[in-house]
C-alpha cells in the first residue's frame, strides 16, 4: 500500500505534482473515500467500484470520466492514479500558493485541464475531434430534447468556428482556441456532485 501521509518536505528533489494540488487533509479524505470504494479491499479500484458512485452513474459523461482514471489497457487503478485524475478537477487558483517555477506543471494547470478535456472527446485517440466524436458528447450533454438535425448543425457550426487547417476536425491547438468547448466539461460547476462526493 502506498504511503499517503508523506510530507512535502520529504519530497524535495522528487516532486510529485499530485501532492501539490491537494492539501494534506484533502489527501486524507480522498484516501478514506478510496478505501470505502474499494469493495475488493485489494488497494485498487475497478470500473464497477466507480459505477457505484451515484453521481457518476447519472453523469452524462460518467463512463468517459471513469475511463480517464484507467491507464491504457488496465482495469484497476491505485490510489496514486485515483488522485492524479481527480487533480485535474481542482480549480486553477489552488496552484498559486504552491507555485514552483522550476517544478513540473501542476496537473490542474490550464493546459493539463485542456488536455484532459480534449481526451474526453477524442475517443479514437487520433489527436483530433471529429464531427462524430463531437456529436456524441453533445448528445450526452444536451439530452433528448433536441433533434439530431439541430445537434448536427451545432456540431457543424462548432467545427467551422474552430477548424483552422480545413480538415473538418478539431486539433488540440484548435480546441484551445475555441474557448467554449472545454470549460463546461471541467469547471467544478459542471460536476459539483461528482466532486463533492469524491473530495
Ligand atoms: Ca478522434
Ligand atoms: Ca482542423
Amino acid at each position: 500500500m502506498e504511503k499517503v501521509n508523506r510530507s512535502r518536505d520529504k519530497q524535495k528533489g522528487k516532486k510529485d505534482t499530485t501532492a501539490e494540488v491537494f492539501s494534506h487533509s484533502q489527501i486524507t479524505r480522498l484516501y478514506s473515500r478510496f478505501t470505502s470504494l474499494d469493495k475488493g479491499e485489494n488497494g485498487t479500484l475497478s470500473r464497477e467500484d466507480f459505477q457505484r458512485i451515484p453521481e457518476l452513474a447519472i453523469n452524462p459523461l460518467g463512463d468517459r470520466i471513469i475511463n480517464a482514471f484507467f491507464p491504457e489497457g488496465e482495469d484497476q487503478v491505485n490510489f496514486r492514479g485515483f488522485m492524479r485524475t481527480l487533480a485535474h478537477f481542482r480549480p486553477i487558483e489552488d496552484n498559486e500558493k504552491s507555485k514552483d517555477q522550476n517544478g513540473p506543471e501542476p496537473l490542474n494547470s490550464r493546459s493539463n485541464k485542456l488536455h484532459f478535456a480534449f481526451r474526453l472527446y477524442d475517443l479514437d485517440k487520433d489527436d483530433k475531434i471529429s464531427r462524430d466524436e463531437l456529436l456524441q458528447v453533445l448528445r450526452m450533454m444536451v439530452g433528448v430534447n433536441i433533434s439530431d438535425e439541430q445537434l448536427g448543425s451545432i456540431a457543424d457550426r462548432t467545427i467551422q468556428e474552430a477548424d483552422q487547417d480545413g480538415d473538418s476536425a478539431i486539433s488540440f491547438a484548435e480546441f484551445v482556441k475555441v474557448g467554449k468547448l472545454h470549460f463546461y466539461l471541467l469547471n467544478e460547476t459542471a460536476h459539483p456532485c461528482f466532486l463533492h462526493t469524491l473530495t
